[in-house]
């Protein structure tokens, strides 16, 4: 199965394990690269020398390739960054910014750029400034989030770029995979579904609400400070959607998120905790191993398309 994606990376199956703060460890990164994907490692708001210490501990769980997601608003950005072209892990991945400053010396490394991006305009823009790939992501996606659907993204940017693009954003199965690459996308990045892994070190209490999710418990808050985020609806979401409508002032409502990722991830605090995750946890039905969720990706295709040529011819 390989395609540009995998020739790229040098993986055997087009999908890349979203870069999610605190839930993407150096376990869960090492288990999807195992699987035959792209595992990363989320810097998250997280200092350098434990970004450097996940680095190291993924090379000693997997021989194989995976990245750092670097998360361009944390205030330890350029630290981390510094650190990831000491270790040179295969890629980096960076999210919630532009990483054009970066860009020289992570190609001087031998790292592999990926950023992730939610608009044509940033696309055009890191391709020009010599990304390896972008990964678009729809709306549909967890955590920090821009404002166009996966569906609407995913063939303008192919348009607009030549460099590979990876779909993200409320792909929970084999139909969504299909759809990405139908949609021109040469692979797939995928967050919510590797929460329930196995070897996802999260909280339980975190894992199972992923799983009792319903369609309409992704929920969007923060719109109005401009930093949207998508996590499972609880006290807390309710408790920003509350100040958001009274108008509280950005510090008051930035203030309550504060230590909300640890607080679900550590403590699997599901009703003060910051339970970020897209639309498709209503999709995720159990936990199993990641190297069984990349091959559920990918095993049943022929069975989608045979049911689109029954459709459409
Ligand atoms: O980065 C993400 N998702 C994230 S980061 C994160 S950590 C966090 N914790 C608490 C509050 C806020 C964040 C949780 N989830 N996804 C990738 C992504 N990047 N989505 C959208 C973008 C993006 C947005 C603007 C990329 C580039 C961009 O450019 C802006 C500019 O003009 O510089």
């Amino acid at each position: 199965m390989k395609n540009r994606l995998c020739e790229l990376l040098g993986i055997e199956y087009p999908i890349i394990q979203g870069g999610m703060a605190w839930v993407a460890t150096a376990e869960l990164a090492a288990a999807v690269s195992n699987g035959g994907g792209l595992g990363l490692i989320a810097a998250g708001g997280a200092p350098a020398d434990v970004v450097r210490a996940q680095i190291r501990k993924c090379r000693e769980l997997t021989d194989k390739p995976f990245g750092v997601n670097v998360m361009l608003m944390s205030p330890f950005a350029e630290e981390v960054m510094q650190v990831v072209i000491e270790e040179k892990p295969a890629v980096v991945a960076t999210g919630a910014g532009n990483p054009g400053k970066y860009m020289e010396a992570l190609k001087e490394a031998g790292i592999k750029i990926l950023p992730v991006i939610a608009s044509v305009a940033m696309a055009q823009k890191v391709a020009k400034q010599g990304a390896d790939a972008v990964i678009a992501e729809g709306t549909e996606a967890g955590g920090h989030i821009g404002e166009i659907t996966t569906m609407c993204l995913t063939p303008q940017i192919v348009d607009a770029v030549d460099i590979p693009v990876v779909c993200a954003g409320g792909i929970a199965d084999v139909r969504g995979a299909v759809a990405a690459f139908a949609l021109g996308a040469d692979g797939i990045q995928v967050g919510t579904r590797f929460i329930c892994s196995d070897e996802c070190i999260a909280h339980d209490n975190y894992k199972q609400a992923v799983l009792k999710a319903k369609d309409r418990d992704a929920v969007v808050t923060g719109r109005s400070t401009g930093a949207p985020v998508r996590a499972l609806k609880n006290k807390l979401t309710k408790e920003y959607q509350r100040l958001e409508s009274e108008n509280a002032s950005a510090e008051e409502i930035e203030q309550l998120g504060v230590g909300g990722l640890r607080r679900a991830f550590e403590e699997g605090d599901v009703q003060m905790g910051s339970l970020m995750a897209g639309q498709s946890a209503a999709m995720v039905k159990e936990i199993m191993p990641c190297a069984d969720i990349i091959k559920n990706y990918f095993e049943d295709v022929d069975n989608v398309l045979a049911r689109i040529k029954d459709n459409i011819k």
